[in-house]
């Protein structure tokens, strides 16, 4: 640190009392220039909590970051990502301007010269091979502009409904299980419900590193207010640590485990019988439904009716000793946790994170959350209720609502006549232009690649090449050279290293966004700073593309403008009040609304006295989403996992997040100190296992599914401790891919890949 920086430092210190955790020691361009200062709000990109945080802009760069005192999410509180997130603005790799591949390798381009080789190819796409044969992948990660965009063009413009978003892999169930369950989806609480509960029973969920923030909150009020945290889960980590009580369950074993709770809950008459009689019905859906490993995985479902009666003789087969060797829970454990829900004196809330989604049943898994609820009457009331906290920063109730889904539209459904209507009538198209059959979802755009179908792939904000399941399978697809490919980053990545053409991607602070989180809070981010080259917003690059192929009638916005230009028209779908949008006056320069929001937000959606959507007449709650204004109990039965351990493969993989990075690490592995803290991927053995392998801290060791083998070195009890028999490894290093060994089983009711039950075998590497 230069004398200056280091004045600077102690200077900024003295003026906010606060400390910044970064200053840019790394900046060389800045000289000797020493505005002041200025520090300005936006939320968090780094993960789905959304933190409100002070941005310090100097000279035009990003310099220091703290948390935001006065934001709702974390009231001054920051983790060590959102601390040092500024620093991913500036790696020395950034993208900065359009490349095309030339004789392999990828060269720099004039921008427009790119656009023109896009939309001659995806012109020439159609024209020859049909609107089926071209699909866009878009992003958790994208402001909702864009991903409203995104489905104007591919939707409303080419007429094709291949298109999908990263969203696919994190909170595809929980969307399709709460509109099954309750009618809406997206939580009908917010954060603000960890304040209000007396119980939060965490599901497979390892808050402490997926949501830190949060879960501070939740040791903040077990301090004060003797909030009692408990886990159901299948590995001990800090999570584990912190709280209350920790259960083991077996994996996979989540249904048996929720209709044990329930049948507990009815054996012990601790139902909440005017509840029900006023606000459920029963339903049974398709059992034969497969593990979507072809083809689109997606098949709809067919409910039927049911009744009481008919749900508690389903439950009987559920009993806690009969299900005890699905489970693995003690018949007494059961009979606690049945008592804890039931308590009328408590409130109560479930929260889970993605991997109880990533689930070969994962939408029925959050049908039998709900039906706990419903079964006792807890729900969509301040600290009772679910919250399923959703993955990218996109969020959960966000980015699929633009109609960026392969069956949504902004509003509606393309399937529904009415709703294409409402597209055309807003877009200005005929409304025939609009495809009445859904389009791909995330898998079977890849699965399109291996057999040509798919011709013209545009990938945004995601790294499908190190993120998708089985990746082996979706890696030669993509290395067939019958498709055309573009990304949009702000990176390299392995997915820019199969790329014909590289877009470069205005990030965070760089361009004006409305971004959601997995609390329904839409926040405004403004622009800070100026992005680096020819970088730009996602929605700018596909409106130069469209104006391109002729659409310039449809996109009208120009580069400083689009963000409110498209925000006020997607507002137009939305006028009613179980999905208001606010105006992005009511969103700039503050710190965000709950989503519906129009004057007001609103902070229980289904609850009469908070959202309304909801009619007082039908009582304290109405759940308008169903045509009955009933929520449903769904009797979905346990059904096995798609592949299970064995002699040759006897151990349970199981993958996901660590603390210090974000999704595939493109954004953390630039900051330096993140990337020192967790260089790599490694393998977590429970010690008992290790030692009879004779692996220890630090052992090379070789994983091998049925789809391929990785080697990494062990970790032994160092952060965190699989249950015996199964093994752990993080997801984001492209170097040490756990996807070449996953099996890409889906839920088929959502499409949401299994990432969490595969088999392997554990060797030393010698
Ligand atoms: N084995 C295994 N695999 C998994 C999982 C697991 O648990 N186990 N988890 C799955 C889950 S839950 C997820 S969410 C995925 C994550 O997988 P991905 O979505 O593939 O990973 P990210 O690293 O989040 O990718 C985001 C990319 O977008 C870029 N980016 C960020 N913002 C923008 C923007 O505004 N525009 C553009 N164009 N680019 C931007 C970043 O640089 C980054 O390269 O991985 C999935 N894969
Ligand atoms: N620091 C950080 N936070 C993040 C993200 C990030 O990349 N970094 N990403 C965000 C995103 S995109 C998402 S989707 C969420 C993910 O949030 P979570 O879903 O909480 O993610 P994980 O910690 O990856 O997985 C949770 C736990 O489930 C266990 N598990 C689930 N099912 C099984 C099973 O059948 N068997 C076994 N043995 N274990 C199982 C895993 O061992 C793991 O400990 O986090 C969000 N927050
Ligand atoms: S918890 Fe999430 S949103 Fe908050 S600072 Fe950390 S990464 Fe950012
Ligand atoms: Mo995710």
């Amino acid at each position: 640190m230069s004398q200056l920086d280091r004045r600077m430092f102690l200077k900024v210190l003295a003026a906010t009392g606060a400390t910044p955790a970064l200053l840019a020691a790394q900046d060389s361009s800045g000289g000797g220039r020493t505005d002041a200062v200025v520090w300005k709000r936006t939320p968090c990109r780094l993960c789905d909590v959304g933190c409100g945080m002070l941005v310090g802009i100097q000279d035009g760069r990003a310099v220091a970051i703290k948390g935001d005192v006065d934001a709702p999410a974390n009231r001054g509180l920051a983790c060590v990502k959102g601390y040092y997130a500024v620093q991913a603005l500036y790696g020395s790799d950034r993208i900065r301007y359009a490349m095309i591949r030339r004789n392999g390798t990828l060269v720099r381009v004039p921008l427009a010269e790119a656009y023109d080789v896009i939309a001659a190819r995806l012109r020439a796409t159609v024209r020859q091979h049909g609107r089926d044969s071209v699909a866009l992948y878009g992003s958790g990660q994208w402001s909702l502009t864009d991903a409203y965009v995104a489905g104007k063009l591919w939707k409303g413009a080419l007429g094709s409904n291949h298109i999908d978003t990263s969203t696919r892999l994190y909170s595809a169930s929980a969307r399709a299980g709460a509109s099954g369950s309750v009618g809406v989806d997206g939580p009908l609480g917010s954060f603000a419900d960890i304040e209000h509960a007396d119980v939060v029973v965490l599901w497979n969920h390892n808050i402490a590193e997926t949501d830190p923030v949060l879960f501070s909150r939740m040791l903040e009020r077990r301090r004060t207010n003797r909030l009692r945290v408990i886990e159901l889960a299948a590995r001990t980590t800090r999570t584990s640590y912190g709280i209350d009580r920790s259960i083991r369950y077996a994996p996979h074993a989540e249904l048996a485990v929720i209709h044990a709770i329930c049948h507990e809950i009815v054996a012990r008459r601790q139902v909440n019988r005017e509840f029900i009689e006023r606000h459920v019905a029963f339903r049974k859906g398709s059992t034969a439904v497969g593990y979507g490993l072809e083809g689109e995985p997606i098949t709809p479902d067919v409910p039927a009716a049911a009744s009481w009666k008919e749900y508690v003789n389903f439950l009987g087969a559920y009993a806690a000793r009969k299900s005890e060797p699905i489970t693995g829970i003690a018949p007494e454990d059961i009979t606690w946790l049945a008592s804890l829900y039931a308590d009328p004196a408590r409130k109560v809330l479930s929260v889970w994170g993605s991997a109880l989604n990533q689930h070969a049943r994962g939408t029925w898994v959050n049908n039998g959350l709900h039906n706990i609820h419903l079964l006792v009457g807890k729900i969509a009331a301040p600290g009772n209720g679910v919250l399923p906290l959703n993955g990218q920063p996109g969020g959960a109730a966000a980015v699929h609502d633009a109609g960026s889904e392969p069956g949504s539209l902004p509003r509606g459904d393309v399937r529904n006549a009415a709703d294409r209507e409402l597209a055309a009538r807003i877009w200005g198209i005929d409304a025939r232009r609009i495809n009445a059959r859904p389009g791909r979802s995330a898998l079977a755009i890849f699965r399109g690649l291996e057999r040509s179908d798919v011709r013209f792939l545009w990938v945004h904000g995601t790294n499908p090449m190190v993120s998708l399941p089985n990746l082996a399978r979706y890696r030669r697809a993509a290395a067939g050279d019958s498709c055309f490919v573009v990304v949009s980053d702000a990176y390299p990545t392995a997915t820019t290293d199969i790329a014909d053409v590289v877009l470069p991607a205005a990030w965070w602070l760089e361009r004006e966004a409305v971004y959601g989180d997995a609390g329904r809070r839409l926040q405004h981010s403004a622009q800070m700073i100026q992005p680096p080259g020819d970088a730009a917003s996602d929605a700018v690059h596909m409106i130069e593309i469209a104006r391109r192929l002729g659409f310039a009638r449809l996109f009208p916005w120009t580069a400083a403008t689009h963000v409110e230009q498209s925000w006020n028209e997607y507002r137009r779908f939305h006028a009613h009040p179980a999905t208001r949008l606010p105006s992005l006056a009511a969103l700039r320069g503050g710190r965000g609304m709950l989503w519906p929001a129009g004057s007001s937000e609103t902070a229980w959606r289904c609850n009469t006295a908070h959202d309304p959507a909801a009619d007082k007449r039908r009582g304290q709650f109405d759940f308008y989403g169903h045509a009955e204004h009933r929520a449903w109990i769904w009797l979905r039965p346990y059904q096995p996992p798609a592949e299970t351990t064995d002699a040759r493969y006897p151990f349970w993989l199981a993958s996901g997040t660590v603390l210090e990075h974000a999704g595939t690490g493109s954004l953390t592995r630039r900051i330096p100190t993140l990337h020192r803290a967790v260089p790599g991927a490694y393998v977590e053995l429970n010690a008992r296992d290790a030692e009879e392998l004779g692996i220890g801290n630090g052992t090379r060791v070789r994983l091998i599914s049925r789809r391929g083998s990785i080697e990494l070195p062990a970790r032994v009890n160092v952060r965190s401790q699989p249950a015996r028999g199964q093994v752990f490894v993080p997801s984001f290093d492209e170097h040490v891919l756990v996807n070449m060994l996953t099996l890409d089983a889906c839920c088929p009711l959502s499409g949401q890949p299994d990432y969490q039950k595969c088999a392997v075998r554990v060797e030393r590497v010698t």
